[in-house]
């Protein structure tokens, strides 16, 4: 369980009900200079590492022009687990604090990841909904992205599509079965993309989308990489639903309680479960321990 600041509110009410309406929030300076450069150096320490490399790893995601002189990276996989800046920054810092503003209490951390969308090309990510890769038991999960340099529109900013999140959960296989992590191109052309919101900003702007809007962004045709910090929170009485994508690979400390604490109860089938308590990190008793209360 880790404690943040519960201060003053992070958004207003007219914010919060605009997120639950259209899917999605951008809010501008939200993250204050020294918090912004702290993370920047964070980052500038793994492109330094990854002059030490020559391909993908379990860290750093490359591109395939990735050089040691001119480094091209696509992903820096859960900075959380990787740097105690990452680590404070989204399970105690001002975006935790806005995940619990937003979700209306405690939050669970999901996952984290700093997309780095490389200067000349660095690649799109094509219109795409996020629940189908990690499934939880509710559609409350969200991802905050903070923005770590200046974005405008030649650098790939995050799209979003207002209102989809209430719209159709999209098969997101090829139609061979390939896992295709994005909506077919028929899908996509049912879509009104006129309606897309480019979310622009300056450094320590976040954007926020919900775990079934539909977003995506263009390739980065600037001269300078796009560093999008991203961080994802469930409300505390959601859980990721194991055995499907990503969830049970998302990092050691994934499942984090921020703000709050779980009475670990959960719904299914409109039937309250009080579970037991979370055993992922010391280990479960068996049934003999708990009930002779050795454990
Ligand atoms: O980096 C981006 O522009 C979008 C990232 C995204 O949607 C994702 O990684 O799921």
């Amino acid at each position: 369980m880790v404690d943040v600041d519960v201060g003053d509110q992070t958004i207003t009410s007219a914010q919060r009900e605009s997120y639950e309406r259209g899917g999605y929030l951008h809010l501008e300076a939200f993250v204050d200079l020294a918090t912004l450069d702290a993370l920047s150096k964070a980052s500038a320490e793994f492109v330094e590492l990854s002059r030490e490399l020559s391909a993908s790893g379990k860290i750093l995601d490359l591109e395939p022009g990735h050089t040691a002189d001119a480094p091209r990276i696509r992903r820096l996989n859960s900075p959380v687990d990787q740097h105690e800046t990452f680590r404070r920054f989204s399970l105690e810092g001002p975006v935790a604090k806005l995940a619990c503003d937003l979700l209306g209490g405690p939050v669970r951390y999901h996952h984290s990841k700093l997309n780095f969308k490389w200067s000349d090309g660095g690649e799109e990510v094509k219109w795409h909904q996020d629940i189908q890769f990690w499934p939880h038991t509710d559609f409350s999960p969200l991802t905050i992205g903070v923005y770590l340099a200046d974005v405008d529109d030649e650098m790939g900013p995050m799209g979003v599509l207002p209102g989809s999140h209430v719209g159709r959960l999209y098969d997101q296989y090829e139609s061979g079965g390939l896992w295709n992590g994005a909506l077919s191109d028929s899908d996509a052309e049912s879509l009104d993309l006129s309606k897309v919101v480019w979310l622009s900003g300056s450094a320590g702007s976040v954007t926020v989308h919900n775990c079934c809007t539909v977003h995506g962004s263009a390739p980065n045709n600037s001269t300078r990489p796009r560093p999008l910090l991203l961080q994802t929170y469930s409300r505390v009485d959601s859980y990721p639903v194991a055995h499907i994508g990503a969830n049970g690979v998302t990092g050691a400390l994934s499942g984090t309680v921020i703000g709050g604490q779980s009475s670990q109860r959960i719904v299914v089938q409109g039937r309250e479960v009080v579970g037991a308590p979370d055993w992922s990190r010391g280990g479960a008793p068996t049934i003999f321990g708990s009930q002779q209360q050795d454990i």
